[in-house]
């Protein structure tokens, strides 16, 4: 580090603000090339959704089952307060910035008037059979501002024909989503479940929705080579990722595969009831904060399933839960201690203000602190300017120009004994990094980049104050803590005494 030290260079945020005006470091001279795979324009507009809201809403609603038989009488689906305007500005306001609806799950009831079967709303009492819940809810989506995302499980228990003859079924599928891909507007993604999913020529439905919506993201169902979607499932019910999360896939080693693909993590978990409506109470605050670390904090996005009940509502119980959740990110997240200050650095790229250490404290998306061509170990330092109490630590990777941090430390500056020392070490970093601490009192942080798959690029980098989570969430052990794959969230006692299970 004694090398690195010497190379200080000190950039400060106030002069260098004012000269520098360039609003995106990516088109600047001597800019680093990215290193690929890189995030498709869709890919990366998806990363920035960060929170997005899953409606389980169907059949299921209705019977209490989370997973139909496919047999149900249509008329059951009869929501009396049906107000998928409700779920939009709801979702909006708690700064959510997608809904991905549930149009068909496994019980085969599709929500719209489909012409390929007639287990469909249609055929329903509700609203005369003239009802197209997909379109109302892309719809409310269109009024609030939120992105419309759909959900049609491959898997059909209403049609015999799933098992019995592949071909015909593929053929069903096949109109099934065409329909969606056709009639509602732009969809940002298409959620394609992997449960029992076995649909024969897959590969033709990537391509029908890569035709009819080639901005969507297509998240992964089954697992057919070579990958064709663009995102893939966590493993887990938990909304949670690993704590070390590659979006370059297969995971580098130091002989990196010549053909990785941009292939990023999707956390899911349900919020309330079983995925679908189920009378249970939502889960509590610091369940939903725990998701947003393990999820948006590792590289993430998080897709938070809220089921409306069957009037067809969000009920009161999730939307307070759902503004106490967002008025908490806003708590610890509104005030950064980092923003602005003075920043410091080993290295910085052709010693060009462009890229330095306070463009990592700025606040904008298209700037980045960055260091010379080879040189993958280096330190920013950033002065607080008085003592502060913090316990989270916000790292971000300008990962449109590809993932690249593979191991980091962080420390603090103790001014006992005028030394620093390390409070927590990491491997990923990726579109965000929230590190959870035991809370810590000093006026100065340092990031160390110990390795890195070429210069690291570092967007922005934060310390916060999470004065709502209890504290043994800042215990390395649960903060770093990894869910078991396949592990699915523990269901809720029935009203009334809901007793939430602990952690
Ligand atoms: C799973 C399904 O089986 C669940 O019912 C739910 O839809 C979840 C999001 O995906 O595979």
């Amino acid at each position: 580090m004694n090398t690195l030290q010497t190379l200080a260079i000190t950039t400060v945020f106030a002069i260098t603000s004012s000269l520098v005006t360039i609003s995106n470091a990516q088109a600047a001279e001597n800019a680093p090339p990215p290193l690929m795979p890189i995030p498709s324009p869709a890919q990366m507009a998806w990363a920035e959704d960060e929170l997005t809201v899953f409606i389980h809403f169907g059949m299921n609603t209705f019977t209490g089952r989370s997973t139909g038989l496919g047999t149900e009488d249509p008329n059951l689906f009869n929501p009396t307060n049906f107000d998928p305007r409700q779920w939009a500005r709801e979702a909006k306001e708690c700064g959510f910035k997608a809904l991905l609806l549930t149009a068909k799950h496994h019980d085969g009831f599709c929500l719209w008037p489909t012409k390929s079967t007639s287990h469909s709303i249609a055929s329903s009492k509700w609203k005369d059979g003239k009802g197209d819940v997909v379109k109302e809810v892309a719809d409310a989506c269109k009024e609030y501002g939120l992105k419309f995302g759909i959900y049609c499980s491959p898997w059909d228990r209403s049609q015999k024909i799933y098992s019995m003859d592949k071909s015909s079924y593929a053929k069903l599928y096949h109109t099934q989503i065409s329909e969606l891909m056709s009639n509602y507007g732009p969809i940002y993604e298409m959620w394609f479940d992997g449960n029992k999913a076995n649909v024969d020529e897959w590969p033709n439905i990537i391509k029908l929705v890569r035709t009819l919506q080639p901005n969507t993201v297509i998240k992964q169902g089954p697992k057919v080579i070579p990958i064709a979607e663009d995102v893939r499932w966590v493993g887990n019910e938990m909304a949670c990722a690993p704590i070390d999360n590659w979006c370059v896939y297969p995971r580098p080693t130091e002989k990196e595969a010549p053909k990785s693909i941009w292939f990023p993590l999707e956390c899911d978990t349900p919020m309330i009831g079983h995925w679908f409506w189920c009378n249970t109470l939502p889960l509590d605050l610091q369940y939903l904060l725990n998701f947003y670390y393990t999820s948006v904090g590792r590289n993430s996005i998080f897709l938070m399933n809220i089921a409306p009940n069957p009037k067809g509502v969000f009920c009161k119980n999730s939307v307070e839960r759902l503004h106490e959740f967002s008025d908490a990110l806003d708590k610890i997240f509104g005030t950064d201690f980092a923003a602005g200050k003075q920043a410091t650095a080993s290295n910085v790229r052709g010693a060009n203000v462009t890229f330095g250490a306070d463009k990592a404290l700025d606040g904008r998306k298209n700037t980045y602190w960055t260091t010379d061509d080879g040189v993958t170990e280096a330190w920013l330092e950033v002065n607080l300017g008085e003592k502060k109490d913090f316990n989270v630590v916000r790292m971000e990777e300008m990962i449109s120009l590809g993932q690249r941090v593979s191991s980091y430390k962080v420390e603090v500056w103790n001014e006992a004994d005028k030394s620093w020392k390390a409070v927590n070490k990491g491997s990923t970093i990726g579109y965000r990094k929230l590190d959870r601490i035991p809370k810590v009192t000093s006026s100065k942080v340092r990031l160390t980049i110990l390795t890195a798959r070429a210069c690291p690029l570092i967007k922005e980098f934060g310390v916060h104050l999470d004065s709502v989570s209890p504290p043994e969430h800042f215990e390395s052990k649960f903060a770093n803590g990894q869910a078991k794959r396949g592990t699915r969230m523990p269901r809720q006692c029935k009203l009334p005494g809901n007793k939430q299970k602990p952690l």
